[in-house]
């Protein structure tokens, strides 16, 4: 199984996305864009992993969201990677509030503690829209346009979930295989 830990995209924060994401695809550009079901934010990538190390990283998930509540995201702009000019892929950016970084933190280390090497480079938020065919160009100037659409959108994300992906012909699906609330306990 191929794994990963995000917080799915929340209201309304979703719906500015996938009405991005409506005009983005009907530009018929060579781009392989995300379904609208999976729009997640990633907060740890664990890759290919062995069926039974499922169990230890679910733990290690659960260690990590306690005592985390729910966190304010906000859309922050259109943005690409390696860059808005020369995009590969094509992203919408999120606000990092304390509490989203502190998460991250918790889940790469929680991870290293398993033996999943962390990242090695600074947590950039994003949720990936699409991703340039092959051989392909994008015209900047369909990006800058959309751009100009992102409102911040400001969202409440309210779980973490384990994803298991799946390549397929029409892109990756994912499947959810562990969610877990974010909720304040006040017993303590
Ligand atoms: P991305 O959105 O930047 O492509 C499922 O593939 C999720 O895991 C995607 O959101 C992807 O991030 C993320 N991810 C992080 N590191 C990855 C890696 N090395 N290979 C594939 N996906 C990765």
């Amino acid at each position: 199984m191929r794994l990963f830990a995000a917080l799915p995209i929340p209201s309304p924060a979703r719906e500015t996305i996938t009405g991005v994401l409506d005009r983005l695809r009907d530009a018929h550009l060579p781009v392989r864009w995300v379904r609208d079901e999976g729009l997640h934010l990633t907060l740890k990538f664990y890759g290919e992993v062995p069926d039974e190390r499922r169990e230890v990283i679910e733990e290690s998930l659960r260690i990590a969201v306690r005592d985390t509540g729910p966190i304010p995201i906000g859309l922050t702009e259109l943005g690409a990677f390696p860059s808005r000019r020369r995009p590969r892929v094509v992203w919408v950016g999120l606000d990092a509030p304390p509490a989203l970084e502190l998460l991250q933190d918790r889940l790469e280390r929680g991870g290293e503690a398993i033996g999943f090497p962390p990242e090695g480079r600074p947590f950039q938020p994003h949720v990936t829209l699409g991703r340039l065919r092959e051989g392909h160009h994008l015209p900047a100037a369909i990006l800058e346009r959309e751009a100009a659409m992102i409102e911040p959108a400001a969202s409440l994300a309210e779980e973490v979930v384990l994803y298991d992906s799946a390549p397929g012909p029409g892109g990756a699906t994912y499947t959810q295989l562990l969610a877990l609330p974010l909720t304040l306990s006040l017993s303590r």
